[in-house]
């Protein structure tokens, strides 16, 4: 495991999934190299969406993105690499589609902002924070890949 390995939550949100578009996002991120170390379909109610966009709360946007979250299944992901985070980041591209760069999974997938497919941990602190709101420890088996030494040097 390479110094700086990292852990990050992703979520396709409801978007992604009624799209049909799980395995495209994986995918990227898969194929990227970063490793799967957690996933699950599971359905968010309003406390749980409240506890994950607490940092917005007070947002004009807020009641319409808990409402949103929590209108069908999404899909929880935790991946784990070298500099995870800003990876997982950098590939979803920025907030609003219509600002992300072509070849981000935004910028190629998305059109508005309300429906921008992913969300990706923001630091390695909020990372933590995600990972422990949607899995148990016993949830994230840890095995090594043996492909690891051709995607990291050490
Ligand atoms: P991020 O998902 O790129 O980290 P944040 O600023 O953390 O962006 O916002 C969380 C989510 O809230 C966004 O992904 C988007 O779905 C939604 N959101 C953010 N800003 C707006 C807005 O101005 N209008 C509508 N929805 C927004
Ligand atoms: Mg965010």
């Amino acid at each position: 495991m390479s110094a700086d390995t990292q852990r990050t939550l992703v979520l396709i949100k409801p978007d992604g999934v009624q799209r049909g578009l799980v395995g495209a996002i994986i995918s990227r991120l898969e194929a990227r190299g970063l490793k799967i170390v957690a996933m699950k379909m599971l359905q968010m109610d309003r406390e749980m969406a409240s506890q994950h966009y607490d940092v917005h709360r007070q947002r004009p946007f807020f009641q319409g993105l808990v409402e949103f979250i929590t209108t069908s299944p999404i899909i929880a992901v935790v991946l784990e690499g070298s500099n995870a985070v800003e990876l997982v980041r950098r590939s979803m591209g920025t907030t609003d589609p219509v600002q992300a760069e072509p070849g981000t999974i935004r910028g190629d997938l998305a059109v508005e902002i309300g429906r921008n497919l992913i969300h990706g941990s923001d630091s390695l602190e909020t990372a933590a924070t995600e990972i422990s709101l949607f899995f148990k420890s016993e949830e994230i088996p840890g095995y090594t890949r043996s492909v690891e030494p051709w995607i990291t040097e050490s």
